[in-house]
């Protein structure tokens, strides 16, 4: 049995929730620039979600809300450059603060640096929305404490693809069995899986009813020590908290 090497972050409902107040209120904010009437409920981004990807989900949005719209030019480059003003509108929310990081991720990303764990990112989101949540939520050196930090259209297929995964270990040079994953959604976990890595599944308001089979644990946070996790399915040893002890159990059950 290899000892746990390292740990790889999902950055959207996993570091942070950042959907909803967030990339939900920017696009938002994006659609009314460009002068369109569009406004994306919680409710119905909730949907939407199941598409992953910003660019993607506009796309999706367009067939099957707004079939006889045409857009002005070539509909890739347009959808790019809505999609880059949504971009500015959620950097600049998160630069102000507004989604603060999940209970215990700090504390585990500390006791990982501090254990020399590895550190690294798995992410569909664009990679300055990425630099802005670290930086404001972490401080200015917090991108150098990931060795990898895999994002966006680095891969040519998103999440619930495997590719994102696949990029971070062969960065890393890892095999899957030294590492643990942390996500929030089906779609993460599948990708995650495909990359045959164990997952930890911290779920939020939009991905709590979604289908979690084969994660090695599913919380509804990480945990403090004033915060007590919630085990919603596996086992988590006796722990209140999800801490490196934690992490090692789930990676020594790794067959
Ligand atoms: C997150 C996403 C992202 C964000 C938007 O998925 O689906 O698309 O909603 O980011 P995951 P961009 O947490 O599984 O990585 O607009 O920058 O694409
Ligand atoms: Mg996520």
């Amino acid at each position: 049995m290899s000892k746990l090497q390292a740990l790889i972050f999902d950055v959207d409902g996993t570091l942070a929730d950042t959907e909803r107040d967030g990339h939900r209120v920017a696009f938002n904010r994006a659609f009314a620039d460009a002068g369109l009437d569009w406004e994306w409920s919680v409710e119905r981004y909730g949907e939407l979600l199941a598409v992953t990807g910003g660019k993607e989900r506009i796309q999706q949005y367009l067939t099957t809300d707004h079939p006889a719209f045409e857009p002005p030019g070539d509909r890739r480059e347009w959808i790019a450059g809505l999609h880059k003003a949504k971009t500015a509108h959620y950097t600049q929310l998160i630069e102000e603060n507004v989604v603060p990081l999940r209970p215990g991720v700090k504390r585990l990303l500390q006791e990982a640096r501090d254990a020399g764990l590895r550190l690294a990112i798995a992410t569909t989101t664009t990679p300055a929305n990425v630099t802005a949540l670290l930086q404001t939520a972490l401080g200015a050196d917090s991108l150098d404490w990931f060795e990898v930090i895999a994002a966006g259209d680095i891969v040519p297929a998103k999440k619930p693809a495997p590719d994102i995964y696949h990029y971070a270990l062969n960065a890393l040079q890892l095999e899957p069995t030294v590492c643990l994953a942390f996500e929030d959604s089906e779609a993460g976990l599948q990708s995650a899986k495909w990359a045959n890595l164990q997952t930890v599944i911290t779920v939020n308001g939009y991905t709590q009813a979604q289908d979690f089979t084969g994660a090695a644990l599913v919380l509804d946070h990480l945990g403090e020590p004033t915060l007590p996790f919630q085990v919603l399915a596996g086992t988590a040893n006796g722990a209140t908290l999800f801490d490196l002890q934690l992490a090692d159990y789930l990676q020594a059950q790794i067959p």
